[in-house]
């Protein structure tokens, strides 16, 4: 007796070092504390605090609604009607499905819709594409979500993916520019904010360009310069006129480290076209006043050295290839490339990672090459090919994946699809056109999803997989593009009773399928294997067992990284990657496309939905669909800790809510031709008039009507790729009404 109560009393607490390793713009190491197996706390490193989510996924991991069996659909696709079944029969079913579909339709049937979720390198999507590309192969899908512009625009203009400076170098700047860029909300990597800080009271003035006064502005900026969405392309122009007009140009290091400023010039000046990009020009188009373009443009150019720290939002418009390839062009006209302080406004990667062909960082799991598709491709989504018809030979825009169902070969897709396998992603609710996601399921014979919650894609499926979070398993990954760190995430907690991991579902499926050769390797094994592929990270983790047990390995440098260095101080000996050896401010390639939709040279092109459309007449707003800081897309919104810290809104300026007479925290209804949503309106002159915001991710909740009353912003959005592949979900008009 007075053991067990001693027993009861002991308790067994012991420190986890291990970190998040989700799609949340961060990646933050940190220890938890758990006691007699349960976690409790999590404790932050000092310089690298984990942000409002990161205390959320405890909750989450410990939610009541995770799943916890495998499920099999008994009512309607959609009306949430399941019975419970084993994970033999799940997994039998699975694979039965997987043979008969490839058997009748080929394996170009398949369709993997492949997350983002889960960033570990060996646990990550990657698990099901290796599977299936043993299995014959599938229909992928091509166009990052978050920065396919940013990342094409690197590669064309710098020839690398890798152009920024690790974020300890801001402090060096004298002027920042945060163009489209709010990390304090939507976390661009977890040091950013803490260097802005740093920067700030350094003495460097900070100009926010965003149709939104976001809390970054709030708290660092010094100005807010309102922009309507879409247009930031005209007013890099009109800057880029004004620094040519005045003389301001760095014509020494365009002369020696670019090619096709003069043809970038004539255009700038209207010899090309008849139309200058004058400050009056960019003002009717931008909504910024042509004395602060003036301004500005003169401030980038004079105050050395300054950084234009380019987010990802403005690049998620129609065209937004155009404004990095412009923002490019601009910080080489200012000379603000290779230095310390200065950017180049290309898309970032942890800084000593070797360009390669993923967005993601860093090799994985060996993929294995796509049986259906030809070599030189790529593995990966953001591919080595810069070129969208050649994707689209083989594999469909992200942004389309719906109409690619509904339409298939006649349609001109490269397949008719019939199996939907979903990993890690949300994709009824994150990608673009709603409506046309639930047209598009009933013609699918089957859909397979490896979820932890039932979440509106989860709803659909016929089988849903439960699996565990990051917190129940090891792995390890780099932080989310900045950030000079390896993690060892160490696993926290036990598999949740019921669930497996991705990798196990598919190495128990590979025995279904009949595939050898899946894995031959234990968790560690794998682990230390993927380390040994990349050079920088064999070079840095010498010890695994000291990394793992410390779980944090970090870099060790002399001074801040940045990129082009060695280009700018010795070009003789170092070309950039680029065909012509020079920043591509022209670019050849683009040229041999022949399209005019992506121009050789950085241009301005209106954007479908824009505030001249003729669709104004009904749908007189623009929308934008931000990352809001309660939650990792989708991901957290069914938590109450964080979601009722923000209520999700629609953001409205007094000046468009009064004729409409809507007050604040109004039942609102958003809505266009694509679809419509309910929700609360957010009376704020924090956003300017003629623009809307509603954070990305809320889930789609039909009420009895079918009518969404989450909040769900892809009801609006439209499912048209850029010509280079970006996602314009920045792009779409809409109305406001007062629900009645
Ligand atoms: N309108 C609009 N749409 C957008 C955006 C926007 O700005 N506006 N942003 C886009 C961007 S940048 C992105 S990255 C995408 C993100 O879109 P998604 O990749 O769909 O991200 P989430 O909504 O977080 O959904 C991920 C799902 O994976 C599940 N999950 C988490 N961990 C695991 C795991 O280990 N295994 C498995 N099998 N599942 C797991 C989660 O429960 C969650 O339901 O959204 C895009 N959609
Ligand atoms: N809290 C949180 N952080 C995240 C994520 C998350 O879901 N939640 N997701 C992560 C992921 S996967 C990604 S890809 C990144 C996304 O990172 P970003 O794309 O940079 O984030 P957003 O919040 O979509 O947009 C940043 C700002 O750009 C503004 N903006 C929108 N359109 C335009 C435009 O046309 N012009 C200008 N000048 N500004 C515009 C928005 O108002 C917003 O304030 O965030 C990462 N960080
Ligand atoms: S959600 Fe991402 S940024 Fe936030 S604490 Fe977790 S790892 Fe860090
Ligand atoms: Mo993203």
């Amino acid at each position: 007796m007075e053991n067990a109560q001693k027993n009861k009393r002991t308790r067994d607490i012991i420190e986890v070092r291990t970190g998040g390793c989700n799609d949340c713009g961060g990646r933050c190491p940190y220890k938890v504390w758990v006691e007699n197996g349960v976690a409790r706390r999590i404790e932050p490193y000092e310089d690298l605090r984990p942000c409002v989510r990161g205390y959320a996924y405890r909750e989450r991991a410990y939610s009541p609604e995770r799943l916890r069996s495998p499920l099999e659909r008994v009512g309607e696709r959609g009306e949430g009607k399941f019975k419970e079944i084993s994970w033999e029969r799940a997994l039998d079913k699975v694979a039965a499905e997987l043979i008969r579909v490839k058997e009748k339709y080929g394996n170009t049937a398949i369709l993997l819709a492949l997350g983002s979720a889960f960033q570990g390198h060996l646990n990550g999507s990657v698990v099901l594409q290796r599977l299936i590309n043993l299995f014959g192969g599938y229909t992928g899908l091509w166009g990052s979500l978050s920065a396919e512009a940013a990342a094409v625009s690197s590669r064309i203009t710098y020839g690398t993916l890798t152009a920024g400076h690790s974020r300890d170098d801001t402090v060096n700047s004298k002027l920042i520019l945060l163009w489209g860029f709010n990390p304090a909300e939507s976390i661009i990597g977890t040091d950013t904010t803490f260097n802005l800080v740093k920067a700030k009271e350094a003495g460097a003035r900070l100009i926010a360009i965003d149709p939104r006064y976001t809390n970054t502005a709030a708290v660092l900026a010094d100005q807010w310069l309102p922009i309507y969405p879409g247009t930031d392309t005209a007013l890099l122009l009109a800057m880029a006129f004004t620094m040519i007009q005045k003389g301001l140009h760095d014509r020494n290091f365009l002369d020696t480290y670019t090619v096709g400023f003069d043809a970038f010039a004539d255009y700038v000046l209207g010899k090309t076209d008849g139309e200058p990009k004058t400050p009056a020009w960019a003002e009717q188009i931008t909504g910024v006043a042509k004395e602060e373009i003036e301004k500005l443009a003169i401030d980038y150019a004079t105050t050395r050295p300054a950084a234009n720290i380019t987010g990802l939002a403005p690049g998620r418009t129609a065209y937004g290839e155009q404004w990095h390839r412009a923002a490019a062009t601009l910080a080489a006209m200012t000379g603000n490339i290779g230095i310390h302080g200065g950017e180049p406004a290309g898309f970032l990667r942890l800084p000593g990672v070797p360009s390669g062909e993923r967005l993601s960082l860093g090799p994985t799991l060996p993929p294995l090459r796509n049986p259906v598709e030809p070599e030189g491709l790529g593995p990966f989504a953001g591919s080595s090919s810069i070129d969208p018809a050649l994707k689209n030979r083989y594999r469909v825009h992200s942004t389309q994946a719906w109409d690619a169902i509904l339409k298939g070969k006649a349609g001109g897709y490269p397949s008719d699809i019939k199996f939907l396998y979903i990993v890690m992603r949300n994709v009824i609710n994150q990608y673009p056109n709603t409506k046309k996601a639930l047209e598009a399921i009933p013609k699918l014979e089957f859909i397979v999803i490896h979820e932890q919650f039932m979440t509106p894609s989860a709803k659909f499926a016929d089988i849903v997989l439960p699996v565990t979070t990051h917190w129940e398993k090891n792995d390890y990954m780099r932080p989310w593009l900045t950030g000079t760190y390896f993690i060892h995430t160490n696993k926290v907690m036990e598999p949740f009773p019921g669930c497996k991991s991705d990798f196990e579902i598919c190495q128990e499926l590979a025995v279904r399928l009949g595939v050898t050769g899946y894995s031959d390797k234990s968790e560690e094994e794998w682990i230390k294997e993927i380390i040994a592929l990349a050079p920088d990270m064999t070079e840095e983790i010498a010890d695994y067992a000291k990394f793992k047990k410390e779980s944090i390995h970090r870099i060790q440098l002399t001074e801040p990284v940045v990129s082009f260095k060695e280009q700018i101080k010795d070009p003789q000996h170092n070309p950039f990657s680029t065909p012509s050896g020079k920043i591509e401010i022209y670019s050849e390639a683009l040229a041999e496309m022949e399209n005019p939709l992506i121009p050789p040279i950085p241009t301005y092109i209106p954007t479908w939905e824009g505030r001249d459309d003729a669709m104004v007449a009904k749908y007189p707003l623009q929308l934008v669909t931000f990352h809001a800081k309660t939650r990792t897309h989708s991901t957290l919104y069914n938590i109450a800790l964080v979601r009722d810290l923000e209520p999700h809104t629609v953001w409205i300026n007094p000046l468009d809510a009064s004729p409409r007479g809507i007050a604040h925290g109004d039942k609102v209804k958003a809505f266009n031709q694509r679809g419509e949503t309910v929700l609360t309106a957010n009376l704020t002159q924090r956003i300017m008039p003629g623009v809307v915001a509603l954070g990305e991710g809320a889930w789609h909740r039909p009420d009895e009507h079918g009518i969404d009353v989450g909040g769900c912003a892809n009801l609006l959005s439209k499912d048209q790729p850029s010509p280079l592949g970006s996602h314009a979900s920045n792009t779409a008009l809409v109305q406001v009404e007062k629900q009645h």
